[in-house]
């Protein structure tokens, strides 16, 4: 049976040497809890590093961690010190974790991080490739792992692959200033099924992926080469009831039994019938906006000073990532900034901010969420946010306030938080006011609201959707018909053209003999061309025919002198070897005149884009212009062109960055029925690029070698790489 493999930087295990004995708990983090059930599942396994460096371990140790691991279904992916520093500190945290959190100044792309990053991801490849099977699963987690993906299809492509993106996803304009862009993407889409937590994030790795890489792409699917990888939002939750029941066992408490933490707190609220307690809990990093929180409190208090004395901050920070510069100087920044408003505001009954900087076991963390009336989170930039969504969960005597930062992917979900920028210090500041004031009414109702959702949509669920999903983006993926061309097939192919005594070779021109350029007017044929079709075309029994979009005028001044078979405008005129033009349908254009207008005007809003008009098509052409912008345009522009085409004697072709609209009933495919209809060739040879090629292979006969240049989506039977390898191709073919 096929299994699920889990792969992530870390493994759900805690493991700790005590007086030499090796302790071995599983954590109850968020993933391990949404993973449990497919963990449990079969023989699934999960793989990452155990938080053990190898030289830390013997020979014997390094058994026994194995062994405790296996225990959990667990296998570890061995790192040493250096591994650790370069790519974990380095590349995953001082270059990809800032960049991809808009904190473009804290990030440094160091060549030796990189090369880390690629080792690393390669050792995890290995662990992973040594454990799977054939057809088996493996669901990659996040940013530690942007190349994983890659590297496991390109050494076995049965297994499917879901790749989730834990942090946000940045804009193309802060993703395109990494000099690894490219191999980041690359090993990306890997992956059959790519999430996250956000339709923006999806967006804009959509957009990255449009500008950096040559795929199609069509809404939320990217063709790449064979295969079709689905792109989705699939926002992550939390174990509802874990922190439900939690916060309900809590009120049970005996009074001997509760924690040094919760007796302060009960001590504050007894201090004062008006206190109230505001939460902050976050790892201590820049992203979470924790100075900017202190600072708006501080502002709140002194635009609202009726609150002094009555109302504390309550901020756990949790150490994090403490050897990495920046996360050092935060945590300078936050110690000062609590000092400072600490020393000016305290007085002898109340301290404005209790800060604590470290990590609380999670009863603790229980007795902080059910003690306080607002939660604050607001981080400056947030893939999700879960403390906002554990907060939530343990409301349950529906009482209790979140105010909650746009910048967290958890605002596009939960909108009856108060939702604030957690830079305008002047709204956070009414913000908590609104808070502390808000009636109870209104409290329930919001709360009712956001628990629903989000007991609905718990972390299992997030996992058994992304997991479907998944399965269902292995299922589209196109059966590939097309092989590639190998030396041996050409050689074939090259023994037939010898031995044939009645030859066609059919050409597309833009894409396939000549390379695409800018304005479609440069694109003439070279000299080296002319004389590889002229040495074939001389062959005895033997037909070229160039059969393209172009225009009659433009074909006509390029080969008119030649002795070719010609098919122009898609195959709306064709003139045979030695014989004169003829329609191969009696046409009309006055259409034109109503769809220019259109066109027109999209080329003025659309910079880069350019109108050729041809004998019976107007195709407008938008390779130069802006791909995001020409991606809105040309949908609006299908959209309008559909309203206006209200009769089927026109249709819109979706070409190569070109819409070409023309008479319904020309293409390529009923022009080389035409040419083959009244000679029997016993050797056909088609190839093209374009969609509009596809016409040509489809009416092709079976015997006929029809071959893709790219490797894309195609009905033809072969594909080349592009189209540097056409001529060298239609060389050998016809060299033996
Ligand atoms: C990344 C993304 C995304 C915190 N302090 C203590 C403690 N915690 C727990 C919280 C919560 C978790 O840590 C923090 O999760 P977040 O989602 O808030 O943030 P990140 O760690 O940055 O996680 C984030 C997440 O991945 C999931 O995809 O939401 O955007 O940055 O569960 O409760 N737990 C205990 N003691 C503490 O002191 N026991």
């Amino acid at each position: 049976m096929n299994k699920t493999v889990i792969v992530s930087n870390r493994l759900p295990v805690d493991l700790k040497y005590v007086d030499d004995n090796l302790v071995a708990k599983s954590s109850s983090g968020g993933l391990a809890t949404g993973m449990k059930s497919v963990h449990s599942e079969g023989n699934g396994i999960w793989i990452g590093w155990s938080g053990l460096a190898n030289e830390d371990m013997s020979d014997i140790q390094k058994l026994e961690v194995d062994a405790a691991l296996a225990n959990e279904k667990c296998v570890a992916v061995p790192l040493s010190h250096t591994d650790i520093d370069n790519y974990y500190y380095g590349f995953s945290n001082t270059a990809l974790w800032p960049l991809f959190h808009y904190f473009q100044a804290y990030t440094e792309f160091e060549l030796s991080h990189w090369e880390s990053y690629v080792e690393v991801n390669q050792k995890f490849a290995d662990v992973v490739l040594e454990n799977v099977n054939d057809g088996d699963t493996v669901w990659v987690h996040d940013y530690q792992l942007l190349l994983l993906p890659e590297l496991l299809r390109k050494k076995n492509p049965t297994l499917t692959i879901g790749f989730f993106l834990h942090i946000p996803y940045p804009s193309y304009e802060l993703f395109r200033t990494c000099p690894w862009r490219n191999e980041l993407l690359q090993g990306m889409l890997g992956a059959d099924l790519i999430g996250f937590h956000t339709y923006d994030y999806a967006r804009h790795f959509i957009s990255s992926v449009g500008r950096i890489k040559d795929v199609e792409i069509n809404f939320n699917e990217i063709s790449y080469g064979n295969r079709i990888i689905k792109v989705d939002s699939f926002p992550m939750g939390i174990d509802y009831n874990r922190y439900h029941n939690a916060a309900l066992e809590h009120d049970k408490y005996p009074e001997d039994s509760k924690s040094e933490l919760m007796k302060s707190i009960d001590f504050h609220n007894r201090s004062n019938d008006e206190s109230k307690l505001i939460l902050s809990i976050d790892r201590m990093d820049y992203t979470k906006g924790i100075p900017n929180r202190i600072k708006s409190f501080e502002y709140f208090l002194n635009k609202y000073p009726e609150y002094k004395g009555k109302v504390r901050l309550v901020m756990l920070a949790v150490p994090s990532r403490e050897n990495v510069a920046q996360y050092q100087l935060l945590k300078r920044e936050t110690d000062e900034l609590v000092g400072r408003i600490n020393g000016d505001l305290s007085t002898i009954s109340w301290t404005p901010i209790w800060y604590f900087y470290r990590s609380l076991p999670f009863d603790e963390l229980i007795d902080l969420y059910v003690s306080s009336d607002v939660a604050m989170v607001t981080p400056v930039r947030d893939g999700m946010n879960l403390v906002a969504k554990e907060y939530v969960a343990t409301r349950t005597k529906e009482n209790g306030v979140l105010i909650l930062s746009e910048m967290a992917g958890a605002a596009k979900e939960m909108h009856e938080a108060i939702i604030v920028n957690p830079n305008n210090f002047d709204q956070i500041a009414d913000s908590i006011k609104m808070a502390l004031e808000m009636p109870a009414e209104e409290q329930k109702t919001r709360l009712e609201a956001l628990q629903k959702r989000i007991s609905r949509y718990d972390v299992e669920r997030w996992a058994g959707e992304f997991l479907k999903a998944l399965k269902v983006a292995k299922e589209a993926v196109p059966v590939q018909v097309a092989k590639k061309l190998t030396p041996n097939k050409i050689e074939e192919i090259a023994q037939h053209y010898k031995t044939a005594t009645k030859k066609l070779l059919l050409l597309d021109y833009d894409g396939t003999l000549v390379g695409f350029k800018n304005n479609p007017s440069e694109a003439r044929p070279t000299q080296e061309l002319y004389d590889l079709l002229d040495k074939i075309n001389s062959d005895e029994n033997t037909e070229v025919a160039i059969i393209s979009g172009r225009d009659r005028k433009t074909l006509e001044g390029w080969f008119g002198h030649k002795n070719y078979t010609l098919v122009t405008d898609h195959g709306a005129w064709l003139r045979k070897i030695g014989e004169d033009w003829a329609a191969l349908d009696h046409l009309k254009s006055s259409w034109k005149e109503n769809i220019r207008p259109v066109l027109e005007a999209f080329t003025d809003s659309t910079p880069g884009a350019l109108i050729e008009e041809k004998e019976y098509s107007l195709a407008w052409h938008y390779r130069k212009a802006d791909a995001e912008m020409a991606a809105l345009r040309t949908m609006e522009l299908k959209h309008v062109l559909k309203s206006l085409l209200f009769n089927n004697s026109l249709s819109v072709l979706d070409g190569n960055k070109v819409l070409e609209v023309k008479n319904s009933n020309i293409n390529k495919g009923r022009a080389a029925t035409g040419i083959i209809s009244n000679t029997k060739y016993d050797f056909i040879f088609a190839i093209g690029d374009d969609w509009t090629d596809e016409f040509m292979f489809e009416e092709l006969p079976e015997t006929a070698y029809t071959v893709k240049v790219g490797n894309v989506k195609t009905v033809a039977n072969y594909f080349i790489k592009d189209n540097t390898e056409v001529l060298g191709l239609l060389q050998r073919i016809t060299t033996l």
